[in-house]
């Protein structure tokens, strides 16, 4: 592997000063405790160790896919400790609302943000915007993806639609089944730069990888028909090299996006509904489709109108995300104490 080829010449103009290229490696996947770089001499596990943790301050600061690293490689194994991150020259990250606003980095130091929507159910003009936004914030172009062109009689329209809301940003319809704007796109990857693709699940981020490719590298699988929207079919975040020069980031889909209020709000503007949702049989119905659910009789009896309902769904459906910023601050210090394990594992084998 060369340097180069994971976009290091390009990455390296950003630099105030020249850094010795021996122990360099790229960032490939985060795995829980430990990571996967890509260096001159192959790939690397590379893991942290304690003076690193302790001078971390969040979790922006520990390596990400995308960054470039410092790392001294372990004597005869294929492990490098991880010493320091280099200055990211752009990044694309989320912030996390709620009591503790956090920053979580999707990948670091990429030029293009592809912002993949679907021309089908999941096609949603505000949630491009934010996605705009969160590229132009950390530096990198956005590029917009309409995915699956096939699927609609007229995706020139759609088109239009978008580019008459949101100026200054170029807009590709792609079919990525049947390569309908693939070539387009891999125009705009230019040798030695980088670019991720980032969008909700479902909306066909890893088929287009695997157009890209020429080859089925990431696995993709149907979406649900009833919702339009994807099973998380990628799982991690993860850097492909392109043939022709070119690194590709292939993303998980992002659902936390959506909406941010607290559950309390949601209860207060609800509090009619959440009446009925007293007398549910199971504590955890979802209102949908549980049995024994009083929120749907009283549906069903008209007691509750059906726009406010559909709300209510959508409402608590981003809800879901503060259950799961809860869970992935727990999953944070899980990862601490195995990085803290496969620390103590290395030095007992020195
Ligand atoms: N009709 C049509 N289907 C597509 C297109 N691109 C992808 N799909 C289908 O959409 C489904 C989801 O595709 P994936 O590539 O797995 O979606 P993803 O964005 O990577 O999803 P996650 O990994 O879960 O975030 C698959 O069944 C694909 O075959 C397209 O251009 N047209
Ligand atoms: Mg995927
Ligand atoms: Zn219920």
């Amino acid at each position: 592997m060369d340097l180069k080829a994971l976009g290091w010449d390009l990455y390296k103009k950003s630099l105030p000063e020249n850094i010795d290229e021996e122990n360099i490696a790229r960032v490939a996947v985060e795995n829980r405790g430990s990571y996967l770089l890509y260096a001159e001499s192959g790939e690397l596990e590379g893991i942290i160790q304690g003076k690193f943790m302790r001078s971390a301050e969040s979790e922006a600061d520990y390596p990400k896919v995308g960054d470039w690293v410092i790392t001294e490689k372990l004597r005869g194994e294929d492990k490098a400790v991880i010493k320091s991150i280099l200055p990211r020259k752009t990044k694309i990250s989320r912030k996390r609302a709620g009591e503790d606003v956090a920053e979580q980095i999707i990948a670091a130091n990429v030029d293009i943000v592809f912002i993949v929507q679907g021309l089908d159910g999941d096609f949603n003009i505000s949630r491009l915007e934010r996605y705009v936004a969160m590229s132009k914030e950390g530096g990198c172009e956005p590029v917009i993806i309409l995915n699956k062109a096939d699927l609609i009689a007229d995706a020139q329209a759609k088109l239009e639609e978008v580019s008459q809301k949101i100026s200054g940003v170029r807009i590709f319809p792609v079919s990525a089944q049947n390569g309908q704007g693939v070539e387009d796109v891999r125009k705009l990857i230019q040798e030695g730069s980088s670019v991720v693709f980032v969008g909700s699940s479902g909306v066909g981020k890893s088929t287009l990888v695997n157009a890209l490719l020429g080859m089925e590298a990431q696995k993709t699988q149907e979406v649900r028909f009833d919702d339009s929207r994807g099973r998380h079919t990628t799982t991690k975040r993860e850097i492909l090299l392109l043939p022709s020069g070119g690194v590709l980031i292939d993303t998980p889909g992002m659902r936390e996006l959506g909406l941010w209020a607290s559950q309390e709000a949601l209860g207060e503007t609800f509090d009619d509904i959440k009446i009925f949702a007293q007398h549910c049989k199971f504590n955890d119905c979802d209102h949908t489709q549980s049995a024994g659910c009083a929120v749907l009789k009283a549906l069903q009896e008209g007691k509750i109108d059906h726009k406010r309902y559909d709300n209510f769904i959508k409402l608590s459906g981003s809800l879901d995300h503060f259950q799961a910023k809860k869970e992935r601050k727990e999953a944070w210090a899980l990862k601490r104490k195995q990085i803290s394990i496969a620390r103590k594992q290395y030095s007992g084998k020195k």
